[in-house]
């Protein structure tokens, strides 16, 4: 497809980059008093401010042109109706399925992925109201208290990102403990805590073959035998949640406490599979399900809803044309929700992982930068950190600001403080502050540069009506698509991840020197350059 980036509708976007960098926000907005209400949509529950952006509605048009040529529609419908889309790894990506609704029907290889769904949906629930009725208890007969979730990445990071966004939501019988990092001071943070006796320990691994995961399993459940002093305990404190009942058995835990998913799930992909198992505890099966409703609003609207109104496919082509178009390498997530702190970390796995890529879906190089770096932080943290540089630094950062009309506690004071500031820091990005208006304020003439603000800084506002479970799930599929969207127009595989594997391989190596009898020894035999020789001697 990087016939695209010759193609007319391409060239068409390239030359209006130079009619918009000629003009300013101010003057857009200054020429246009409905820009404000013009330059937005709405969809799910979510509402997109996209006005502050360095646009014109031509540009809009002409975004929707690109993305339509791409084979967006095409490729969107392939992705929701099963196709092996999935190339390099011969798999359909069908993420959408796992939250259709019950009675749909999605046949995939003879099989009624949907019914399959909704049957692992109904043991999760079954599994989840005992857990927290109190009616599933312990090795000695006591209810649970603590759930501590051990799984890494994809396993690991939608469920910590959502148990923290739905902290009101928790039960309050219920602490959730999250254990991903092979860094032993993780389990033994987690193990401090906990009382084995009313500890539940949720294994969620797709492969049920990762280091990480399964080393972190091993000593958690030796833990919990030793401290019961029984074998007999395992079946009542652990259960898994993996596509691999195999090594879940050989692992040691009874396959009638594993919870299912598929191949076509993808790890960054999963949240709304049994790895929520552990959040649907927290949160409870009802709301699981309307979380679940989230996503279902935005695929809904993302299937639906005309290129031009589409969230996702907004936000995706202004990231392309910032991308590719005016060459900004990075791009900032900032909820003004501290309960959204994960979300940025969320973000960055499921865009890095996915569009992170060098080479087509042919295996070709690329014709145009792909994936930009994903951060952020929650306001106002961040204001009083890295706001400076996307204000006044050299580097232009378009920016994702979210924010929620009300809050889930009783701090209204608070909310009003976070949403003057999430209104003002757009606001300055865009119109920033002349020379001539610093000068009018009296300032002296050797400090107007410095306090002077370029502006033209490009922002989205997402804003939402709560952060509740059906919002938390929508914006997760909006994020989803946006990355579709983008992958499809830079013509990358966004499923797979080839690029974490030749880390793993070269571990694997030194721990087997590092576990010989001489690692100094074993490392010069292994051929390894000087400086990672000299690493390991150090570290030996
Ligand atoms: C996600 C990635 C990766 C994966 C982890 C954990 O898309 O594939 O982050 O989720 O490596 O893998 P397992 O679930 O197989 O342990």
């Amino acid at each position: 497809m990087s016939e695209l980036f010759s193609s007319p509708e391409w060239q068409a976007l390239r030359a209006n980059h130079s009619v918009v960098a000629s003009a300013s926000l101010r003057e857009m907005f200054a020429n246009d008093p409905s820009r404000g209400t013009r330059l937005t949509a709405e969809g799910a529950g979510l509402y997109l401010d996209f006005s502050k952006h360095l646009i014109t509605d031509e540009t809009l048009n002409l975004l929707v042109d690109v993305a339509r040529e791409a084979g967006v529609e095409v490729r969107r419908d392939a992705m929701f109706a099963g196709e092996p889309i999935n190339n390099t790894e011969g798999r359909a990506v069908l993420h959408s399925a796992l939250r259709r609704a019950e009675g749909d029907e999605l046949v995939v290889d003879g099989e009624d992925v949907v019914a399959d769904v909704h049957a692992t949906l109904a043991r999760m629930r079954t599994f989840a109201e005992s857990v927290r009725s109190g009616e599933w208890v312990g090795h000695t007969g006591k209810p649970i208290t603590t759930i501590i979730n051990i799984g890494i990445g994809g396993s690991d990071l939608g469920p910590v990102m959502c148990a923290q966004a739905l902290r009101p939501d928790m039960a309050d019988n219920l602490s959730l403990v999250f254990v991903s990092n092979i860094d032993g001071a993780d389990l033994d943070a987690a193990l401090a805590t906990a009382d084995p006796e009313t500890t539940l320990v949720v294994v969620c691994s797709k492969t049920f073959g990762t280091i990480e995961t399964l080393t972190n399993a091993r000593f958690a459940r030796t833990w919990l035998v030793d401290a019961l002093g029984d074998e007999a305990a395992v079946p009542k404190h652990f259960v898994a949640v993996s596509t691999n009942a195999e090594r879940v058995a050989d692992f040691g835990i009874d396959t009638a406490n594993m919870f299912g998913f598929w191949d076509w799930v993808g790890g960054r992909y999963s949240v709304d599979s049994a790895i929520g198992l552990s959040l649907m505890i927290g949160i409870g099966p009802d709301k699981f399900d309307e979380f679940l409703a989230g996503f279902r609003d935005v695929d809904e609207h993302f299937q639906s809803a005309p290129l031009a109104e589409n969230l996702p496919v907004i936000m995706a082509m202004l990231g392309v044309w910032y991308r590719n178009v005016w060459e900004f390498a990075s791009h900032a997530v900032l909820p003004y929700s501290n309960d959204l702190a994960r979300f940025p970390a969320y973000l960055q796995q499921l865009d890095m992982e996915s569009n992170g890529k060098r080479v087509t879906r042919s295996g070709e190089p690329v014709a145009v930068d792909t994936g930009p770096i994903v951060w952020g932080e929650p306001g106002t943290n961040g204001q009083h950190a890295f706001y400076q540089l996307i204000h006044q630094g050299t580097s232009v950062i378009p920016a994702d600001f979210i924010g929620f009309v009300k809050p889930r506690h009783d701090f209204d004071e608070h909310h009003r403080i976070l949403t003057a500031n999430l209104l003002a820091q757009t606001e300055a990005l865009a119109f920033g502050k002349t020379a001539d208006e610093v000068r009018a304020e009296g300032v002296d003439d050797a400090l107007v540069n410095h306090k002077t603000f370029p502006g033209n800084r490009p922002t989205s506002t997402l804003l939402a009506d709560a952060l509740t479970p059906r919002i938390v799930g929508a914006l997760i599929a909006l994020y989803e698509h946006k990355v579709f969207v983008q992958g499809v127009v830079w013509d990358v595989n966004s499923f797979d991840q080839w690029g974490v594997e030749l880390g793993k391989v070269l571990a694997t190596n030194i721990l087997n020197e590092l576990n010989s009898d001489d690692p100094v020894a074993a490392a010069e035999a292994a051929g390894h350059d000087s400086s990672t020789r000299e690493l390991i001697r150090r570290m030996s």
